[in-house]
Order: C-alpha cells, then structure tokens, then sequence
C-alpha cells in the first residue's frame, strides 16, 4: 500500500548517542543495538474512525526511535500494518451503510494527511492485511503443521498449551490475562475451545463477511497472527523493536510473539516490546469504541500541526495521561518562543544544548527533558542575545531532525 511522503531529515555534527528504551517483557531500559538496518515494527490503525491523538501519541514515540537511530547512523526498515479488514470495521461500514473497503480507504487517506502534518516519517513498508491474506493463511498451514492449532467449526485456533514462552513479554498472571483477552477481542468462553486463551488465526466464512479462498477453508485472519506474518516477512524475525500502546501488550503482542517463536524458532521474537501510554478525554481513555476523541485531522487544522506534536513531545511516551485544551495553548506559546528565538541573527552556542537533547531521548525518549533544555537556550537567546551566529540554524535543524519539529 501507499505510505506517506517523507521529510528530508538534516544531518547533525557531533557525536551521536545509542538509544535505551524500556523493554515491556524485561520491565527495564536496556540499550537498543540495531545492526546497520534498525528494524521497527508498529502496529497500525484499523481505519473506522479518524485518527485521534491517542493514535498520534503512539506513531509519535517510534517516529522519535526512528529518528534517534538515524541520528546514529542506522538506517531504519520501520514497517507497519493497517488491519484493512476486522470486526469493528466491518460493524461500522454496516451501521453506516459504506462499503468497509471505502470506509477503510478513506479513513487510511485521512492517516496519511494526519502523519504528514505531524512529520511522522513514514513506514518504508505499508501494509494492509488485506494485501497478505493469502501469506497469512500460508503461515496458519505451517503453524497447523507444527501441531499447535486445532480447527473448531471451520475456524483455525492457536493452542496456548503449545505456547511455551506465552506470558513472557506481558508477564501479566492468568487471571489478569483472561480479564484483558475477554475485553480486547478474544473469546474466552467459547464452547469447544481447549483453553480459554486459545486464539482466533482463521475465521471460517460467515453469511455476508468478506472472506478469501485458502486451503484451510474459505475465510479471513484473525488479528494476531497479521502483524506477525507482515512482521516476518518485512523485517525477519528478531527484529529490533516491536511497538504499540499499552493497550497492545496483551492479548495481540503476547499471542504474537508466540506466533513468531513458533513459526521461526527464534525468542525472542522481537528484542524489545515497547509501549507508549494511553491518551485519555474526559477520565477515560480515548477510544473509538467509546467515541470520546479528539481527531488529529481537527486539531490540526485550529492549530498549527507543530504545537500538536509540541503536546506530545510534553509528555514522556510511556506515561498515561488526559488531554486538557489547556495543553494545546501551552504548545502554542512554546512554539512562538522557539520559533522567536531562531529567527535572531545569533543566539547563546548550541552544541551542548545539541548533546543534551541528543541525551534525553536516549534515555528512553525523555523528550519532557529534551523541550525544558530547548527552552532555557531559548530563554537565554530572546533575554541576552548570544555571540554565536551559527547557533539559531543548529538549533532549528536538531529540533527538526530530532523532534520532528520544523520551526
Ligand atoms: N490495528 C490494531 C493494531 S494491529 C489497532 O490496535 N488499531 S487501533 O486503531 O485501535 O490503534 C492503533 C494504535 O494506536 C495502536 O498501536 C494502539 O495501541 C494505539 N492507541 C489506540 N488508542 C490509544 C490511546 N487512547 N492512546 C494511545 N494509543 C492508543
Ligand atoms: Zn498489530
């Protein structure tokens, strides 16, 4: 599928820093050590709704991960999926009389305009399930063949008691597991499963479902077991990091690594699983489900998009937290700050500031940190002037490169 259109990223002297980041299956920061391609994974919209921050504050955090990693030199292989073809998608195009295809075509269209704005660089690989059934239902026969699925009524389910590192990226216990696998889309109570935790890889034809030929029978593929085949395939497995919201650490990135260790042998599937915070409105978090949304596409276009990712940037990745409109008047002044202060002929040196910022964000995207240095430099350049002429570009090329804000 189509991704989006890049921004060229400037180059910055200095030294680089390696990236740590917290690793959801370790519950600590560890150092990142990608090859000479990083490989990223992040896991997609399932496009029945427009964008709203909460989706923004997750493609956000790995747009930092891919930035930190070119800023040392890596290049990055970040793929991602659309889940093009799903229950809540479908329920939604019936409510609403639109074909899924269209409905899932437009709100994609809409994503991109929003990544755009954003200056979220784009997935060297963007893929839609809906491009990859036949590979999934591929990849099902070879799990099949290693006899850790059995059918029930036409539907193909992966079984846990052949999930020997099942629990490892969560480390949640059962019956935290049960409670989340019943919320997020699992089946626990189905009569003829084996386990409760057992999960959906094919789903056999329903009347008036889409569905596609295979040789497990006429259907379509459960979650899971897309982003690990579009995984597989795009990156190979141990791949460097494998990223969501926190909402994705059970069941989908549980069940999914489980997947890949079955299907490769190898574990772990991906060397990190990393999760940025949910955004909430209202004391509840944002949900297309429960339609308390704040849409990127509206925010974007009452503000400039640059305070929008400035919201982001305010808070760490990994930290829930509720947006207030307040927020956004505070990105507003802190943007006319900066963007002031760049604007004068020379302002206070600026290559510590560069390695400060540079050292925020590798300690696991402190980006909190990285804004309050780019605020004293700025505070320092509007107050006292400063010698350095150079000064005012360096500063706009790290905000850019680093943040992903063009000042
Ligand atoms: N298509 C699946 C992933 S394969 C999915 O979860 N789609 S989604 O549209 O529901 O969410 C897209 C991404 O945004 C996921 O990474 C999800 O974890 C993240 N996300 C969803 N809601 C929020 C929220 N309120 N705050 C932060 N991130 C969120
Ligand atoms: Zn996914």
């Amino acid at each position: 599928m189509r991704s989006w259109a890049a921004q060229n990223v400037p180059k910055l002297p200095g030294e680089s820093i390696p990236l740590s980041l917290y690793d959801t299956s370790a519950k600590q920061v560890r150092q990142t050590d990608p090859g000479p391609t990083a490989r990223m994974y992040v896991c997609g919209i399932t496009p029945y709704d427009a964008t709203h921050l909460g989706h923004a504050n997750t493609y956000h955090a790995f747009d930092l991960v891919g930035r930190m990693w070119r800023d040392a030199g890596h290049e990055v292989h970040y793929t991602q999926n659309a889940t093009d073809v799903d229950d809540p998608l479908l329920e939604r195009a019936e409510q609403t009389g639109v074909d899924w295809r269209e409905l899932a075509e437009r709100e994609i269209e809409l994503f991109r305009g929003d990544m755009e704005a954003l200056r979220i660089l784009p997935p060297r690989e963007y893929v839609g399930v809906t491009e990859v059934v036949g590979r999934v239902a591929e990849l099902i026969s070879k799990l099949s063949a290693k006899g850790v699925t059995y059918a029930l009524d036409g539907d193909v389910y992966f079984s846990v008691a052949d999930a020997p590192k099942f629990g490892q990226v969560s480390g949640y216990d059962e019956a935290e597991m049960l409670a989340l696998f019943a919320e997020r889309g699992g089946d626990p109570d189905r009569a003829g499963k084996r386990h409760p935790l057992d999960w959906l890889l094919w789903r056999a034809e329903r009347p008036g479902e889409p569905a596609w030929d295979a040789p497990l029978g006429r259907g379509r593929p459960g979650w899971h077991i897309e982003c690990t085949a579009i995984a597989l395939d795009s990156l190979g497995g141990g791949y460097d990091v494998a990223g969501g919201g926190s909402d994705l650490i059970f069941p989908h990135h549980e069940c999914g690594a489980s997947e890949g260790h079955a299907l490769t042998g190898e574990w772990p599937f991906a060397k990190f699983y990393t999760h940025a915070g949910m955004v909430a409105l209202d004391g509840e978090k944002m949900s297309k489900s429960k339609g308390n949304l704040v849409f990127v596409s509206r925010l974007r276009v009452a503000h400039d998009p640059m305070a929008v990712r400035l919201v982001l940037l305010a808070r760490h990745y990994r930290a829930d937290w509720e947006y207030v409109p307040s927020l956004m008047a505070d990105a507003e002044r802190r943007l006319a700050r900066w963007r002031a202060a760049v604007a004068l002929p020379a302002g206070p040196r600026a290559e510590e500031l560069l390695a400060t910022v540079r050292a925020r964000l590798a300690d696991d995207l402190d980006s909190p940190g990285a804004l309050s240095a780019i605020d004293a430099w700025a505070e320092q350049a509007l107050d006292q002037d400063g010698p350095d002429p150079g000064a005012p570009a360096l500063v706009r090329d790290l905000a850019d490169a680093l943040l992903g804000v063009a000042l």
